[in-house]
């Protein structure tokens, strides 16, 4: 499948990734003003990664699901909607789980977002399973079965891999692999250069790309949903770097702090600015106002959730709810 953006959808990408940007930073504001409490993982400099798989799920013509990580707030939201997001992360009553999954769990299965899971691993199982009944009901979707580089280590996610693998079922294993678990760095994690190496035991194809760079993400995972509908489920890997803490406020001790020399490098929004200007399709002007735009957006939504209700002691204590339609909605 060969695919050309047009100009439009250029500056499209750019909105993402300042959508993205504006998401990770907003989160950080928020936590250090003391609005939200407990430990959110920032997507902060992550941003390629999350405007391709923005790009990617809204025009490929294949039908996708989805399951993400606690650290893809900008694509989940994009997928759920984003008040609808904000106010389950918040733990607000109006959340598409009543605010009794929070972000780490939250699923909405009337727009194909599949509950994340706490335990690493898990969740590419479930994936596998949603893919399985979805065909069998008549009805493929392609799952974009989202994990970290870390989440790889868990033995689940290779009998996962494998079954995909053996029943053809229309799944892309997505790893957004950005150098470390919480403290673990690349290499302590694995022995390999590139994590997508570790399809070849499955017989599947495995690419690895440039997390930085959206339109490579975009155009790897266009192809990627395009195999996987035709009954070749694959593994495509992108590489960043993630530019903060585990969560935040983690001090990163286990890290020399030399790192955030080179960030400037790795900007995947400095990077995209430089392209698309040098493309002459817009101007410093133009930037700022995009920029501007999706802050503003960001800041909205959190404002107006953070005046949602909370759940009452009854809707909190109710603990079957998270797993019934009544929390995330039936298929
Ligand atoms: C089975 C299991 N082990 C450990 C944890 C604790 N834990 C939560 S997030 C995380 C790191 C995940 O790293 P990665 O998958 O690379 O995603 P990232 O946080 O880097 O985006 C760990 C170890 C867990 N949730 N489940």
């Amino acid at each position: 499948m060969s695919i050309s953006f047009t100009n439009e959808q250029y500056i499209e990408i750019y909105e993402y990734l300042r959508y993205a940007r504006a998401f990770g930073e907003r989160i950080i504001y928020y936590i250090k003003a003391g609005k939200i409490a407990g430990a959110i993982h920032s997507p902060y400099g992550q941003e390629g990664v999350q405007a391709g798989l923005i790009m990617a799920a809204k025009y490929t013509p294949h039908k996708t699901a989805a399951v993400g990580t606690h650290r893809d707030q900008p694509a989940n939201s994009k997928r759920m909607g984003l008040q609808n997001f904000i106010n389950e992360m918040l733990c607000k009553q109006t959340g598409p789980c009543k605010g009794l999954a929070g972000e780490y769990h939250v699923m909405k299965l009337d727009v194909g977002f599949l509950p994340a899971q706490g335990i690493l691993g898990g969740a590419w199982s479930w994936a596998v399973g949603y893919a399985w009944a979805r065909r069998a009901q008549g009805n493929p979707e392609v799952v974009i079965a989202i994990y970290g580089d870390g989440a790889t280590s868990e033995g689940v996610t290779y009998e996962a891999m494998n079954v995909a693998a053996i029943y053809k079922l229309p799944v892309v294993f997505f790893i957004e692999n950005n150098g470390f678990a919480m403290q673990s760095s690349a290499e302590k994690e694995y022995p390999v250069e590139d994590l997508a190496l570790r399809a070849q035991g499955c017989g599947m194809r495995g690419v690895t790309v440039d997390g930085i760079d959206p339109v490579a993400v975009a155009e790897a995972l266009l192809e990627a949903i395009d195999l996987a509908a035709k009954g070749q489920p694959n593994v495509l890997e992108v590489k960043c770097t993630r530019f903060e803490g585990h969560f935040v406020g983690d001090p990163q001790g286990y890290r020399d702090p030399k790192y955030r020399e080179k960030l400037a490098d790795l900007d995947p929004v400095a990077r995209y600015e430089k392209v698309i200007k040098e493309m002459g399709i817009i101007d410093d002007a133009g930037l700022q106002k995009i920029a501007k735009e999706q802050d503003d957006i960001m800041v909205a939504a959190f404002e107006e959730g953070f005046k949602q209700p909370d759940p009452t002691r009854e809707q909190a204590l109710a603990y079957s709810a998270v797993w019934s339609n009544n929390a995330g909605g039936a298929i």
